[in-house]
This record gives C-alpha cells, sequence and structure tokens, in this order.
C-alpha cells in the first residue's frame, strides 16, 4: 500500500478576506489551521502569507516569522511559495528563499491564469532552481500545463537533481488557461514526467477539485487540498474551514487503501532530512 501525503494549500493569493472571512490570513489564522490540519493527516503545508491589510505579501520579516512559528507548532513540512500574486515582481520572488523554509514552490513555465499572466521565464526559473541547489532547499515543481512537464525534463538535464535527491511535483489542473481538470489530462501529463520523478501530487481547482483528486489516488499519486484551491465543498456550500478539506482527501485516500504517511515517511520521500 502507498501511503499518502496531503499537502495543504490553506491561504493562497487570489481571494480576499473580505469575500471570504473565514481564510486563513493572519499568523495566528494560520498557525492555527496548521495545527488543525496537521492533525487530520495533512503533512506539508503550502504557505501565502498576507500583510496586516490581509493583502498578499512577500515581506522577508513576515516570512520569517512564519516559517519559526510554524516549525515551533507544528511538525508540517513548511513549504512557501515563490509564486506569490501575479503581480509580484521576480526578484522578491527569488528572495523569499532568504526565509530559509524547508521547501519551495518552483512554477515551471509561464501560464495565462485567468485574465492576468503567472510570469515564470525560463532565466527566472533556472535562478531560482539553482538557489534552491544552494540553499538546500527542496522544491516542488508545480506544473500548471503540459509544456511545463517538458521544462522539467530540460532543467533536470541541464542543472541535475534537487537538494535532497527526491523529484517530487505537483500537478495544478483547471486553472483558466491552465491544463483542463479531467483524468484524460492528468493521465497525459504523469505519463509524460521524466523518469527522475519520484513521486507527484495533484490538485484541481474549483470544481476540478473531486475529479482531480479521484484521478490521482487512482494512479497513486499524492494529494494537494486547501483553501488556495477551492472554497465550497460542493455547488452552494462554503469551505468553512481547510480541515474539512483535509478530512475529505483523508477519508478518500482510506477508501483507496492509502493510510496517510507519518512525518518521517513524508519527509523522506521528499528527501528532507
Ligand atoms: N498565486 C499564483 C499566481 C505558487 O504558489 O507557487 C501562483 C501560485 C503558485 O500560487
Ligand atoms: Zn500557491
Amino acid at each position: 500500500m502507498t501511503g499518502l501525503l496531503v499537502t495543504v494549500a490553506p491561504t493562497g493569493a487570489e481571494t480576499a478576506k473580505a469575500d471570504c472571512p473565514q481564510l486563513p490570513t493572519t499568523l495566528e489564522e494560520l498557525v492555527s489551521t496548521a495545527g488543525e490540519c496537521e492533525a487530520a493527516g495533512a503533512r506539508m503545508i503550502h504557505v501565502h502569507i498576507r500583510d496586516a491589510d490581509h493583502r498578499p505579501t512577500l515581506d522577508l520579516t513576515r516570512l520569517t516569522d512564519t516559517v519559526q512559528a510554524l516549525r515551533e507548532r507544528t511538525d508540517l513540512i513548511v513549504q512557501l511559495s515563490t509564486g506569490g500574486s501575479v503581480h509580484d515582481p521576480l526578484e522578491e520572488r527569488l528572495k523569499v528563499l532568504d526565509a530559509a523554509p524547508d521547501a519551495c514552490s518552483l512554477t515551471m513555465g509561464t501560464t495565462n491564469f485567468g485574465d492576468d499572466v503567472f510570469s515564470n521565464p525560463w532565466p527566472f526559473v533556472t535562478e531560482l532552481y539553482q538557489l534552491t541547489q544552494e540553499r538546500r532547499v527542496v522544491p516542488e515543481f508545480e506544473l500548471f500545463d503540459l509544456g511545463h512537464v517538458a521544462s522539467l525534463r530540460r532543467l533536470l538535464d541541464r542543472f541535475g537533481l534537487p537538494y535532497g535527491g527526491r523529484v517530487h511535483v505537483d500537478f495544478v489542473l483547471g486553472v483558466p488557461g491552465g491544463m483542463p481538470g479531467t483524468a484524460q489530462a492528468l493521465v497525459s501529463a504523469v505519463t509524460a514526467l521524466p523518469p527522475e520523478v519520484t513521486s507527484w501530487s495533484a490538485t484541481g481547482v474549483g470544481r476540478t477539485t473531486l475529479p482531480v483528486m479521484l484521478a490521482a489516488l487512482s494512479m497513486d499519486g499524492h494529494l494537494r487540498v486547501g483553501m488556495e484551491d477551492v472554497l465550497t465543498l460542493r455547488r452552494g456550500v462554503p469551505v468553512e474551514h481547510n480541515r474539512q478539506l483535509v478530512d475529505r482527501a483523508v477519508e478518500a485516500g482510506r477508501l483507496a487503501q492509502r493510510e496517510p504517511l507519518t512525518p518521517a515517511d513524508a519527509r523522506s520521500l521528499l528527501g528532507l532530512p
């Protein structure tokens, strides 16, 4: 039986606190959410932070405080987003590694993102990747499109393996502008992965959440869930707490004979000491 890694992405950068008061945007809300999601079976947290006005920020002091607080109060693997919001400059996104997280996201190419553009030019991708190797941070490669899978192959050929020696990727499906959130798209993307990849997870945004979750489980994939990706449990029923999404993922995993990984096994899956 393959154990299940559940990553929680509790906040994101797209939803306004005013539109969704239950979104964890303060440090206290984030840490308390993290603890509850860990108790429910999550083993990694994908972190976006907000400023005092609940707006997305990459402020380094706040990021560093967040990493420290999550480490003090949970055993979760702390993965900081280097994607930030679509408005964040590339230089600030590189500086995220100064907060010394365990892991970080690393998106493998530019993608249309609704009406916006999520910019990840190749020179930025390679600079960020080499920085993760220097700083001993484990990257999680975010793949929004089939072209991103091809770019990952090119990156690994050119620059070698990540810190830790494992290659973990996360497919993000259903973003308007990226791969559709369908089983067919997930199968194509998984089939195209380069041989160095040792584990993968998937998330489907919005209404594609459940189809993508079930398809991923059926292919031995891992799961990312959270309010970054979906705000309703089903049509008309808002998510009240990220824990509900983790509970649902763990339950679906159990139906597929997949128990949550222990914290130690989750770390070794990703090549973390
Ligand atoms: N907020 C999106 C524009 C990541 O965290 O690395 C990008 C994103 C990916 O969420
Ligand atoms: Zn993110």
